[in-house]
Parts: structure tokens; C-alpha cells; sequence
């Protein structure tokens, strides 16, 4: 039977918001999933999306949609993202499917049953972006620890979990399994900060969040979101359901694999809940580092810092390709550590270590077989005197990929690759093929050099296999080598196994190599016309009112909500970046106000400023392209739509009430 591995991603919350830096962690899983089944194990590899708790609740109500419609196309969104980086996921999990939910209530239930769970009185700090609680002493200067921004006060009655006596059987567990949290500056973090200075019991329910899982046997309760996440690693496998066989299989995770901020759930919270619970806890805990950019993370709530980046993920791929970004992630950052994302990076690998060194040695090959054989892949005939290097370096990649790849160093594996790479062009300028195929008696030789370099080129193209999902398989289909197996290793530990006297196929050049400075202005004006489209579509609330469908019926009561009164323009300009939106300033009697009205198509500013119009004077002030508006204009529209606005129809003071 197969040896099984059990891989999982943190659930991502439904932001909407993904960026280059989300998908790290994915990415990551991804590779080392591949890589695993090509070790010849059974692999499971889980991701999914973690829907509850305030921060959605609230993101809802201020879009005016229910929570479960305002996650459901984000859902499709993160899948889409996924599926344009070859994401091979075996099981996509959501926190609000029917499975885990139960199962969420029936642990909790089990939790209570065995008196780790109590009824009791929060009082203290609540962070809603990160969905934590904090107590004084923990926060730092009066804000979250975790990410800087203010706090709450909250009081309520909850449940609290027993986490504070599972601090020394914590400190025991990691002291006699130092496998299990890493890397190890991860540990002294945990131990120095959390588990030293003593756990305080966790409130694991809130009454005032409606929007998560509720407590079975008290309703008014909602299930802490940190807990209905965290299981969702066992949950997903069928625990706590009538059909545990996959969590019998699987069970225990043999990594989680997140960001290091939120190592102290993994590392503390998740495995206290399963040692209350009597189940094994995972074999390891990784903690990666950050994609920085502008020296700050990628984090939720920052994104306008990142604008100077092309930071989307499906854009990235579009431009790029997924094999490009995926080598990026887990090449350019120095696993464990914090790495830096720019365009430039990005691009400036893309050239380096793709166009040039892979690209180049594949396309110089193939063209030089086509030149000197007819595109047939000779047989080894002499030997030249560079080949014994050539093929040590080749033999000496395994032990060292494999090395890295179980330490889950992905830029090091990568690394001893590209160093066959780099040894094969290398071997091209050492032997000078062009030189051997003027001299006659050198055509043995070049016959070895040139099956050599096609047997250098098959053994990193299976290398690469869970780096890069779509290169791999085209450099093995230029050597027609695509209808072979090569679903593990065992064809490149050893040198020779290429077959010869097999046709090359031309291929497109892998990677083109890209101008830096073409790429920064067209990412620069891309970046722009997608900022001014997003300004456009925040006049959407606006837009939307000029709908000429019939409204229903309405009682007197709802018409008097209603404040209208009677303006005049006494100054009115264009927004800038802007077609469709006027700011003006209108003045209400003693009141003067500002409105964005999107009527710049019909009207000049100009044309407006005296005019006396209608206006909404009771609507709730949003923000058009940056500009508070506080009001609306009323306007008439016919289906051509032309526009005409309301004016009273003789001169009355503005200020003027309309009823
Ligand atoms: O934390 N660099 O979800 P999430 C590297 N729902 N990794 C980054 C990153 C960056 N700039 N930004 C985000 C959550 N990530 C919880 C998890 S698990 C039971 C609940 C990574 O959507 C982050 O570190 O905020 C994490 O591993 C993943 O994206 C999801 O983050």
C-alpha cells in the first residue's frame, strides 16, 4: 500500500482582494504535493475558503447583500485563481457546507460534554480583521498586536475553552518533537511569547456575531470563527460525519503549511483543541514568510499600498503565464524568510534564470540536432572530456532536490536544477559543437555532446514537474518524449536513460525573453486605465437609480423619508479622471454642500452654475472618485438617454423644502 501524505493551505477568507502574495502559500502546497506523488505516495491535498465570523458579516451589510451572497462569487473567484496557477487540490472545503458545519457543532458539543468548554464572561479586546481577541497587556500601544489597527471593548457572555491548561504539555510536546513546529525561530516565538508567560482560556463563542455556526445547545451563541476554521482540516475528511474513512486514511495532517501570522492558531489553539479531543496531532507546522512589497506585507487591509505593482494573480498569469509566477514564488524567496515582490523581480527572473539559462539550452539543442542529424538524437559514440563532469553534476541533483524538497526548501531544490542547467550550456561552450561538426573525425563526439545535452534537458524537465506544470512537458515533447511515464524519478537518478534515435519537435521558445522597460510602461498604463475604471464603476449607486423599470407602490410614509429641497449651483468643475462625474457646490439656504452627479455628458459646468434644481438633501453622503458627496441631483432621463434636470418652476429661495 502506499505511504500517505496529507497537505493542506490555511482557508482563505473571501476578500475578493487576492493578490500575488495569497497565492504563495498555495503555490508552495501545490509543489510539495507534486513532489510527494512522485515519491510514489498516496497524496491529499486540501484548501478551501473560510466564510464566516464579523469581518464578512460586516463587508455584507455595507454592500446590502446577505453574507452567503456576498462570499458565493468570491468562492468561484479564489477557484478561478487556482485553477489559472494549476493548483492540483483534491478537496475544496467552504465553512458554510452543510458537512462541516455539523460536524463543527458536534465537536464543540464533545468539547463541552468533557467540561473543555465552559460558560462564562468575556470582557476584553476584539480585533475584527483578524477575528482576535486580545487582552490588555497583549496589545501594543492600545492596538492589535497582530496587525496595528485600533480594537474593540467587548463584553458578553461566552463559552471559553480550557487553552490554559495546555501550555506545558504544549512546551513538553514541541521540547520532545522538534519536527513539529517550524521553522525554529517559529518555536522560541510561540514559547517566549505565548506559552511562557501563560495561556488565558480562549472565548470560543460570541453572541453578538450572527454569522458563523451556532452553538446546538445554546442558539443565541455563534461558534468562535478561529474554531470552525481550524477544523476544518479534519472536518474536510469526513470527522465528526457518518463517512470517516478518509480522516481514518489520512489523519494525521503531515503538514499545514500557512503564513507565519497565524502560526499561534496552528501551533497553539489547534493542537490544544485536538489534544482535548484525544486526536493526534499533525506531524508538522510550517510557517513561511512574507512577499513584501514597499518593505510591508501584501495584508488585507493594505492594498492601496500596493498599487505601483501588478499584483493580480489572474493578471500576472495572463501576462506572464502560470509556470513564470509559479517559479517565481518558490524561487525567489528564501523559504522560511521574508521575500521581496516587485515587477522587476519577476521579470528579471523570468529573463535570467527561464529565457536565458532553460530557455536557451532547450531551443540551442533542438536547433543544433535539427542542424547536425536530421533532428534525430544520436547515440553516445566517443566520449569528450568534458562529459564526466557533466554527468556527475547531472547524478548528483537527486540526493540534493530530495534533501531540500523533504525540508521543504523549495528555492534549493530548484537551485540544484538549475545548476545542471547552467552545467549544461556550460558543456555547449566547453565542446564548441559548431567546431566538431567542420572536422569529420569529430563527429562521434559531437554525436555524445548532443545526446548528452538532450539527456541534460530530460532529467530537468522532470525535475521541474512540480515546480512548473506546463514547461515540463513541453521541453519532454520536443524530445518526443510526452507518451512516457515519468510520473516519479526513478528515470533520472542515473544518466542515460534517454532513448536515442527519436525525432526532435521545433517548440516556440519557452520564455521570450522580455524588455523590462516596455513591460513597466504597459504594466504603468495598464495599471491607470484599471484604477480609472474602478473610479467609473463606484458612480455605479447613482447609475443604478436611472433604472426605468416600474418601482412598487409605495406608502406616503415611505415617500416622506424623502428630503428634497430646492438648490442652487454656485460652482461646478469636472472630476478629473473622470467622464461622466460634475462635483458641485450647491448652496441650501444657509447650507452650501458638495455632489457628484454623473450628468457631465449633458451638462457643462459652466452651463450649471447659477441654476436653481431638486435635490435628495437626506441621503447618506458616499464617496464618488474620492469626493464625499452629499446629496443627489434629481434628474429626468427619456430611453435615448437624454437628460434634463428638475428646477422649480418659478424662482423660490434655495433651501426651499419640496413635499
Ligand atoms: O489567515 N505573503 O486567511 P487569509 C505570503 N482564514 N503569504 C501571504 C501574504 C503575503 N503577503 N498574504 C497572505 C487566513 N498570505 C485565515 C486562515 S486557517 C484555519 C484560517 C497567506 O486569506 C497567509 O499567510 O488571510 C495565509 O497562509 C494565506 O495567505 C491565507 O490567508
Amino acid at each position: 500500500m502506499k505511504e500517505k501524505y496529507y497537505i493542506t493551505t490555511p482557508i482563505y477568507y473571501p476578500s475578493g482582494n487576492w493578490h500575488i502574495g495569497h497565492c504563495y502559500t498555495t503555490v508552495i502546497c501545490d509543489c510539495i504535493a507534486r513532489y510527494q506523488k512522485m515519491l510514489g505516495k498516496d497524496v491529499f491535498f486540501l484548501t478551501g475558503t473560510d466564510e464566516h465570523g464579523q469581518k464578512i458579516e460586516k463587508k455584507a451589510a455595507e454592500k446590502g447583500v446577505t453574507p452567503i451572497e456576498f462570499v458565493n462569487p468570491l468562492i468561484d473567484d479564489i477557484k478561478s485563481i487556482w485553477n489559472a496557477l494549476d493548483i492540483s487540490y483534491d478537496k475544496f472545503i467552504r465553512t458554510t457546507d452543510d458537512y462541516h458545519i455539523k460536524a463543527v457543532q458536534k465537536i464543540f458539543k464533545t468539547l463541552y460534554d468533557k467540561g473543555e468548554i465552559y460558560k462564562s464572561e468575556y470582557e476584553g479586546w476584539y480585533c475584527t480583521p483578524c477575528e482576535s481577541f486580545w487582552t490588555d497587556s497583549q496589545l501594543k500601544d492600545g492596538k492589535c498586536p497582530d496587525c496595528g489597527r485600533p480594537v474593540s471593548k467587548e463584553k458578553e457572555e461566552s463559552y471559553f475553552f480550557r487553552l490554559s491548561k495546555y501550555a506545558d504539555r504544549l512546551i513538553k510536546y514541541y521540547e520532545e518533537n522538534p519536527e513539529f513546529l517550524q521553522p525554529k525561530s517559529r518555536v522560541n516565538e510561540m514559547i517566549n511569547n505565548f506559552l511562557k508567560p501563560g495561556l488565558q482560556d480562549l472565548c470560543v463563542s460570541r453572541t453578538s456575531i450572527k454569522w458563523g455556526i451556532p452553538v446546538t445547545f445554546d442558539e443565541k451563541h455563534t461558534i468562535y470563527v478561529w474554531i470552525d476554521a481550524l477544523t476544518n482540516y479534519i472536518t474536510a475528511l469526513g470527522y465528526g460525519s457518518e463517512d470517516d474513512s478518509l480522516f481514518k486514511k489520512y489523519w494525521p495532517a503531515d503538514l499545514h503549511l500557512m503564513g507565519k501570522e497565524i502560526v499561534r492558531f496552528h501551533s497553539i489553539i489547534w493542537p490544544a483543541i485536538l489534544m482535548a479531543l484525544d486526536i493526534p496531532l499533525p506531524k508538522k507546522v510550517y510557517g513561511h514568510g512574507w512577499l513584501l512589497i514597499g518593505g510591508d506585507k501584501l495584508s488585507k487591509s493594505k492594498e492601496d499600498k500596493i498599487k505601483f505593482e501588478l499584483t493580480d494573480p489572474k493578471q500576472l498569469v495572463n501576462r506572464y503565464g502560470s509556470d513564470a509566477l509559479r517559479y517565481f514564488l518558490l524561487r525567489e524567496i528564501p523559504f522560511g524568510s521574508d521575500g521581496v515582490y516587485t515587477n522587476e523581480n519577476l521579470i528579471g527572473r523570468i529573463n535570467s534564470d527561464l529565457a536565458n539559462d532553460l530557455g536557451n539550452l532547450v531551443s540551442r539543442t533542438i536547433a543544433m540536432i535539427n542542424k547536425y542529424f536530421g533532428g534525430i538524437i544520436p547515440e553516445r559514440e566517443k566520449e569528450t572530456s568534458f562529459d564526466k563532469d557533466l554527468i556527475s553534476v547531472a547524478e548528483g541533483v537527486y540526493d540534493k532536490y530530495v534533501a531540500a524538497m523533504d525540508a521543504l526548501n523549495a528555492p534549493d531544490a530548484l537551485s540544484e536544477v538549475f545548476k545542471l542547467v547552467s552545467r549544461a550550456n556550460k558543456y555547449i561552450d566547453e565542446t564548441m559543437p559548431w567546431a566538431l561538426s567542420k572536422d569529420e573525425s569529430k563527429i562521434s563526439e559531437l554525436k555524445t555532446v548532443m545526446y548528452n545535452l538532450s539527456e541534460c534537458i530530460r532529467i530537468a524537465a522532470i525535475y521541474l514537474k512540480p515546480f512548473m506544470t506546463k514547461c515540463p512537458n513541453i521541453i519532454l515533447s520536443a524530445l518526443s518524449l510526452n507518451g512516457e511515464d515519468y510520473s516519479d524519478f526513478s528515470s533520472v537518478k542515473k544518466f542515460g536513460g534517454l532513448k536515442s534515435g527519436v525525432k526532435v519537435n521545433t517548440i516556440p521558445p519557452l520564455f521570450p525573453r522580455l524588455d523590462l522597460k516596455t513591460e513597466e510602461k504597459e504594466i504603468e498604463d495598464f495599471l491607470k486605465k484599471e484604477k480609472e475604471s474602478k473610479m467609473e464603476s463606484q458612480v455605479k449607486p447613482e447609475v443604478k437609480l436611472h433604472d426605468h423599470s416600474d418601482k412598487p407602490v409605495i406608502d406616503i410614509e415611505d415617500f416622506a423619508k424623502v428630503q428634497l429641497k430646492v438648490a442652487q449651483v454656485i460652482a461646478c468643475e469636472k472630476v478629473e479622471k473622470s467622464k461622466k462625474l460634475l462635483k458641485l457646490t450647491v448652496k441650501l439656504g444657509e447650507e452650501q454642500r458638495t455632489v457628484v452627479s454623473g450628468i457631465a455628458h449633458a451638462y457643462s459646468p459652466e452651463y450649471l452654475v447659477g441654476k436653481k434644481l431638486v435635490m435628495v438633501a437626506n441621503l447618506k453622503p458616499v464617496k464618488l472618485c474620492g469626493i464625499e458627496s452629499q446629496g443627489m441631483i434629481i434628474c429626468a432621463e427619456n430611453d435615448k438617454g437624454e437628460l434634463s434636470f428638475v428646477s422649480p418652476e418659478r424662482d423660490i429661495e434655495d433651501g426651499s423644502q419640496i413635499f
